[in-house]
């Protein structure tokens, strides 16, 4: 059995924000850009219990919370805690599998301090977190990918939640699928559709009529809802794909403001793979309609897709695949992944920074 741990700041954004500025503890805050188009990178615990929330537009959490206090967000900083996280992390494994500034797998099977307890590592290293940052994160442990993230989000703020082997299947039971990985807002809809609410009911249902509903994530649920989820931490140099996106001022519709809206993004992208030296073959096109509709787009070369020169024609050829002039668009977004799979990764909301 292996031994993961999945470990995820809390409220990451907000906290430092609160961190280092007095005034803003124990208040409802939120970060991001105080704009007619702004949208909440995150909210701090007391502006959740108003029901703020990531990805929310600014205006819509200032109508839940009067109170609200929007702070501009400070990415160096994040950044920063990002890289004092991961330092710690490798005094234990080297096999650390970043999934955003915030959040990371680990595979501590085997680790440098010969520590048999992957929960001790787990509280040791939050401890360290604490300490370095005056942050608090939450770790779930157990013997898959799958399960430690469920784990890490169970107990949140400050939680440390292991699941044994031997529990696994009864905590399965009693999981909302919505819990589960990949379970977004449609495949939510299906499954209740069909009577699947929590992992219990996912079980009971055979392989083929999971692969008829859902392709190939049907096997993927298949596997979930027993415990099963082989994949591997992968280490950061092996990451799958390099994205970015921006979100216009305005929705836009006329041919010369989206080709050069996509040419700012594409700017942006080749920027983001020479820092990286990222290496992929496959561009994937991202597009937000003007009523928050989402449709991606890819295709796949035989070359490696990293200059200007190589992408923007690309970009192009995909742009014109979308109706954009029934339809104006919000938001243009563009990742460049490994040739198998496109694993367009929901990069941060400030796609310009
Ligand atoms: N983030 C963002 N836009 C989103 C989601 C997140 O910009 N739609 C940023 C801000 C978050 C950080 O990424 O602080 C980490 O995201 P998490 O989903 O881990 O959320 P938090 O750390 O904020 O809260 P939690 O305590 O639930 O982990
Ligand atoms: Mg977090």
């Amino acid at each position: 059995m292996r031994k993961i741990i999945h470990l995820d700041m809390d409220a990451f954004y907000a906290s430092v924000e609160q961190r280092d500025d007095k005034s803003l503890r124990g208040k409802p805050i939120v970060v991001g850009h105080d704009a007619p188009r702004g949208v909440v990178a995150t909210a701090s615990y007391e502006a959740r219990t108003f029901g703020v929330h990531s990805a929310m537009s600014i205006q819509k959490a200032k109508q839940l919370c009067k109170d609200l206090i929007i702070v501009e967000p400070h990415f160096e900083k994040y950044k920063e805690v990002s890289q004092t996280i991961r330092l710690l992390m490798h005094k234990y494994t080297d096999i650390i599998e970043p999934v955003s500034l915030d959040e990371a797998f680990m595979d501590v099977t085997e680790n440098k301090i010969g520590e048999n307890l992957a929960v001790n590592i787990a509280k040791e290293l939050k401890n360290e977190i604490l300490c370095q940052t005056l942050l608090t994160s939450s770790a779930g442990v157990s013997y898959n990918k799958f399960l430690a993230k469920i784990a890490s989000d169970w107990n949140k703020p400050n939680g440390l939640k292991v699941i044994h082997p031997s529990q696994a299947e009864r905590f399965i039971d009693g999981l909302k699928v919505e819990k589960i990985w990949g379970v977004g807002k449609k495949t939510l809809i299906k499954m209740h559709s069909l009577g699947i609410y929590n992992g219990k009911q996912l079980r009971e249902v055979p392989l083929l009529e999971l692969t008829k509903n859902f392709g190939k994530m049907g096997k993927v649920f298949y596997d979930y809802a027993r415990g099963i989820d082989n994949s591997i931490v992968e280490s950061s140099w092996e990451r799958k794909s390099i994205s970015c996106e921006h979100t216009m001022e305005e929705d836009i519709s006329d041919k010369t403001s989206v080709i050069v809206a996509l040419y700012n993004v594409v700017l942006d992208l080749v920027s983001r793979i020479e820092r990286s030296g990222f290496k992929g073959m496959r561009l994937t096109l991202k597009i937000k309609y003007y009523d928050f509709t989402i449709k991606t787009c890819s295709l796949t070369q035989k070359q490696i897709l990293d200059t200007k020169d190589k992408i923007l024609p690309l970009a192009k050829e995909l742009m014109k695949k979308i109706p954009y002039q029934e339809k104006p668009l919000r938001l243009i977004g563009l990742g460049v992944s490994l040739e198998d799979k496109a694993v367009y990764k929901e990069l941060e909301l400030f796609g310009n920074n």
